[in-house]
């Protein structure tokens, strides 16, 4: 039922001052990246997708809330599960798909796969398989934006289990020491691979890893859009005003295997389903309909423009051609 607004009552991101576009863009977002998994799933099934495909779907909030908070001159790093974040941060779904398909039309020319996507116009620094590889890179990034005396943020996603990586630590120390602008963005599903965190890690709150380096840190729910945005505007203008980093643990659930050969026998399936009882774009879509941001007929509209989307993505990247075998001997260093 739609609810009346009135001064006492109002929409808990009131005071974030998202307009009701804004707010319907977040939501379109996550949709998208939903349908496009479902769809990449499908076609990896088909074996137009080859190699390692890792989906994002019951996680979208994290990705859709963290980016929505970002400047275009900001960046973003991310592990290996990357799809829905570069589909969060504008890469068009044709691009994305045909980088899934391998062709050259791909956000990586076709020679990136699903695990290294990439666009350095959108700051979009990829895409890294290397379990905790990538958080010095945007240590990095962060440490050249401030040597240049520029205002722009990194993010940096990555997986619970590379807070066990050694050299995760080393980059959180030196990012306080240093004061950089970068926020790690630690989006904990609960697995690595098989491994549920209760048995890979000492501690109850991932977030705590942070205390050794005085960092500030905190967990937020990932499950929920407005929750993540919040929590970003607040690091992001810690970063942004006084080089403070931040290590943000979102808290999230991986609906599907760890990747697309993962027969899941390390959880239960009642598990899954109580999470599934949170979804993130279910339950955003209920109060936006309460607040009168949007109609069931928009949502419906929108939902076929998503297949449509997704529709043409698939063909796109079906027709594309190859990645030619000139690029063979492109881009490396021996
Ligand atoms: C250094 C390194 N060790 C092991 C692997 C194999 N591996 C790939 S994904 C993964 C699990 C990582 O889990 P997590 O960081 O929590 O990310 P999630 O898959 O949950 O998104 C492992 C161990 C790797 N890619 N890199």
């Amino acid at each position: 039922m739609k609810k009346e607004k009135t001064t006492t009552d109002q929409p808990r991101w009131a005071d974030l001052g998202l307009s009701d576009q804004k707010l319907i863009s977040m939501y379109r977002d996550m949709l998208l990246i939903r349908r496009f998994e479902e769809r990449s799933a499908q076609e990896y099934g088909k074996g137009k997708i080859g190699g390692f495909c890792h989906l994002y779907i019951g996680q979208e909030a994290t990705g859709v809330g963290a980016i929505a908070a970002l400047r275009d001159d900001d960046f973003i790093y991310t592990a290996y599960r990357d799809h829905g974040q570069a589909l969060a941060r504008g890469m068009s779904a044709k691009e994305c798909m045909a980088e899934l398909f391998g062709k050259v039309t791909g956000v990586s020319k076709g020679i990136g796969g699903s695990m290294h996507f990439y666009d350095l116009s959108k700051g979009f620094m990829g895409g890294w398989g290397i379990v905790g590889g990538h958080p010095p890179l945007a240590a990095g990034t962060a440490f050249a934006t401030k040597y240049q005396g520029r205002d722009s943020v990194t993010i940096c996603f990555m997986g619970e289990a590379s807070t066990n990586q050694g050299v995760v630590h080393e980059t959180l120390n030196m990012a306080e020491l240093w004061r950089l602008p970068v926020i790690f963005i630690t989006e904990n599903n609960g697995y690595g691979m098989g491994t549920a965190i209760s048995r890979a890690m000492a501690g109850e709150n991932l977030y705590d890893k942070a205390a050794g380096y005085l960092m500030n840190r905190g967990a937020v729910n990932g499950m929920d859009v407005i929750d993540m945005y919040r929590e970003m505007k607040k690091a992001i203008h810690l970063a942004r005003t006084e080089f403070r980093p931040t290590f943000l643990e979102a808290r999230t659930y991986r609906y599907r295997g760890h990747s697309m050969s993962d027969p899941g026998q390390y959880r239960t399936k009642e598990e899954i389903e109580e999470y599934k009882k949170k979804d993130p774009i279910e339950t955003f879509a209920k109060e936006l309909l309460q607040w009168g941001v949007l109609t069931e007929a928009a949502l419906e509209r929108m939902e076929e423009e998503i297949k449509t989307e997704v529709q043409e993505a698939v063909e796109f990247a079906d027709a594309s051609p190859q990645p030619p075998l000139e690029m063979l001997h492109q881009n490396v260093y021996a």
